[in-house]
């Protein structure tokens, strides 16, 4: 279904036919782009709230900058369906997240007005920095370089250390901070509560006000003038104002905040700023969901990615099923990491900044003073989490694979090398699905293989997940154990299962078979049973070993392993490079074993986004791709190129 565009949308195919239109069609056509992101998620899904939130904003910048060459950097980039509607996306925008459609973040390949790929956070002030700081290299002295960033974003480590940058660089920069209050969830920490001072202080807002029509009068006039009026805002503020300016302190020029849903406002407010030279920041207030009653009223955290649901009515839509479903894993996680909190007084949960996404919102409700939302600050989460781990109390640190790539200098410095027993779970781990390259978690397997002091484990079920987690709080000497789970559903409907112990470094054997053993890691391993009925039902019986240790691995069960099979599949979802398939093979070197094997797993290139089996499909760990390599390996069929 092709959603229809407004009027006046139905022109835009790119900034330069925005510009073409009059400032005073510019609320009507931030109505028609927020009806049309509406229209487009309300049936086809993705992010929503975020896009919403900024739609006044993304009309502004691209009528005032001169976009592309002007660069327009997204923090995120979920927020910017806006964006890639008004810059030639509109007739794919269908596609959104599907495979072989346009992406759900800007991205570089898709289109020259994507000035940076994005899709983990806090990145968009050092990009911008370097972009600004390149351009006074080359004497593109006219190009401005603009970077919105959310109050969210900016409680990730990376954005202060550009602003820090910043602040010295006298570079052309505008940082735009795009004020909702919220996250995903809503936004924590003490730089919040900041913002929400500034916001709402009416003495330091008049002051700025003044300051800000005295600016506006002179900064036609040059420098001189200009130093005049940084001079007495200067002055005044030093006098008059309680607090000084966080942004102002790091020698950001602060404006704001504005209203960032007065379109006509923010025409005029980004025009004066393209006339200062030098890092600034302009505070918006924004809201989430803004236009959308349901998304505007209700739950944010719902409405930021709300799926597909009825525009007329703002009832999300569930699937419905006749039989009973096995939970997601994350719920397994956020439930069973309760129930072990009860029982053991030293847990402690961990998340940078995602309750909902991670289910660790179950323990933060129950046990609020156990549970710690850190906001979105992965390096931060590890670094805290050791300390916690110093003084003898077992923190359970969930952060999804991809993100977990940001702190893998704390793993290393702050963990391994001090052996502290940190618990890291990490979710979607494996392919991601629609949010594509940027949050598949591809390289957990390998990153975390290769650490001293840590055990690299994953379930392949339910009630193995709730095992390791039970295993990773039982009293031990030092090393960190990681438990890695898939985005999605398990396998086990009827999952709450009593606990057990396992012991570190053993898998499981599931099946014997003639010739060929299949070795699979985690969850993936459900698509190998699937293979081995399919092939039992033609009379090929195939062995499966679950191993459910990528370290230490289950040396015993693969001494049986390599003494009864000359073929061997591994099987995992994580890159081959470095992966189980790579410490099978040391294995089999380090202990003079000869077979033939075959690594499969998410092979060295990038993968983009589509729905995990979609990609499971393409990268040939999908049931279908399992059997044929078994089939070709047993030379059942002829093998492929
Ligand atoms: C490094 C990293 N950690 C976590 C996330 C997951 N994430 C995506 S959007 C988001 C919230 C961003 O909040 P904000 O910047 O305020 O934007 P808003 O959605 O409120 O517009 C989070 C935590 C991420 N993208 N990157």
């Amino acid at each position: 279904m092709l959603i229809t565009p407004g009027k006046l949308l139905a022109q835009i195919n790119s900034p330069e036919d925005l510009k073409k239109l009059d400032q005073a069609q510019l609320v009507q056509l931030s109505d028609e782009l927020r009806h049309f992101i509406i229209d487009n998620v309300s049936v086809y899904g993705g992010h929503f709230g975020a896009s919403l939130g900024v739609v006044e904003l993304t009309v502004a910048l691209h009528y005032v900058f001169n976009t592309p060459y002007d660069q327009l950097i997204w923090d995120v980039g979920h927020q910017a369906y806006g964006h890639k509607i008004l810059t030639g996306r509109k007739e794919s925008f269908h596609t959104n997240r599907m495979y072989k459609g346009i992406s759900g973040f800007p991205k570089r390949l898709e289109s020259g007005y994507d000035a940076f790929g994005v899709g983990h956070s806090s990145t968009s002030v050092s990009a911008a920095l370097g972009m600004a700081v390149a351009s006074k290299y080359k004497h593109e002295n006219d190009r401005q370089h603009i970077a919105v960033i959310g109050d969210g974003a900016l409680t990730g480590g990376i954005a202060f250390e550009g602003m820090n940058h910043a602040g010295v660089s006298d570079s052309n920069i505008l940082i735009i901070l795009n004020d909702n209050c919220m996250a995903i969830d809503p936004n924590v920490g003490a730089l919040k509560d900041y913002l929400t001072d500034i916001t709402t202080s009416r003495t330091y807002n008049k002051l700025k006000d003044e300051v800000w029509n005295l600016l506006g009068k002179l900064s036609g006039f040059g420098k001189s003038a200009q130093e005049i009026v940084s001079k007495v805002e200067n002055g005044i503020k030093s006098t008059l104002l309680s607090q000084s300016n966080f942004f102002e302190s790091l020698n950001l020029r602060y404006f704001g905040p504005v209203d960032g849903h007065d379109v006509n406002h923010l025409v005029t407010v980004l025009n004066d700023l393209k006339n200062i030279k030098g890092p600034k920041i302009l505070h918006c207030i924004t809201t989430k969901g803004k236009g959308y009653t349901p998304a505007e009223e209700g739950n944010a955290t719902t409405w930021h990615a709300p799926g597909t649901f009825d525009k007329i009515t703002g009832e999300i839509h569930k699937k419905v099923y006749e039989k009973p479903q096995a939970p997601k894993y994350q719920d397994v996680f956020g439930h069973t990491l309760v129930e072990l909190a009860k029982a053991n007084d030293k847990i402690v949960g961990i998340t940078p900044a995602m309750p909902s996404g991670s289910s660790m919102n179950i323990m933060m409700k129950e046990m609020p003073e156990r549970a710690f939302d850190v906001g979105i600050a992965e390096q931060h989460a590890v670094t805290f989490s050791a300390g916690l781990a110093t003084q003898g109390l077992v923190p359970f640190c969930n952060i999804y694979s991809s993100f977990m790539q940001r702190a893998y200098d704390q793993v290393i410095h702050d963990v391994c090398i001090q052996n502290l027993p940190v618990v890291f779970c990490l979710d979607r781990a494996g392919i991601a699905g629609a949010d594509g390259p940027t949050h598949h978690g591809n390289y957990d397997i390998a990153y975390f293989r290769c650490l001293p002091n840590m055990i690299v484990s994953a379930p392949m079920n339910e009630a193995e997940l709730r095992n390791l987690m039970y295993t990773a709080q039982l009293p031990r000497e030092g090393q960190a154990f990681s438990i890695r789970y898939p985005r999605g559903q398990g396998v086990m409907p009827e999952w709450r299962q009593p606990l057990e112990a396992i012991t570190i470094g053993t898998g499981r054997k599931l099946r014997d078979g003639d010739e060929l053993a299949i070795l699979s890691f985690g969850h993936i391993g459900n698509y190998a049973t699937e293979v081995c009925n399919r092939l039992a039902k033609q009379n090929v019986n195939v062995a499966h070993y679950d191993l459910r240790f990528a370290k230490p691995l289950p040396e015993e069960m693969l001494h049986e392993v390599f003494a009864r099979y000359k073929k061997i599949i591994t099987l995992e979802d994580g890159c081959i490079q470095g992966g189980v398939g790579s410490a099978i093979l040391e294995f089999m070197a380090d202990n003079n074993y000869q077979a033939e094997i075959k690594r499969l797993g998410i092979p060295d290139g990038i993968i983009e986004h589509g729905e995990q089996l979609e990609l499971h499909h393409e990268i040939g760990i999908d049931p279908d791709g399992i059997e044929r390599a078994a089939a070709e390996m047993l030379e059942l069929v002829p093998k492929t190129a």
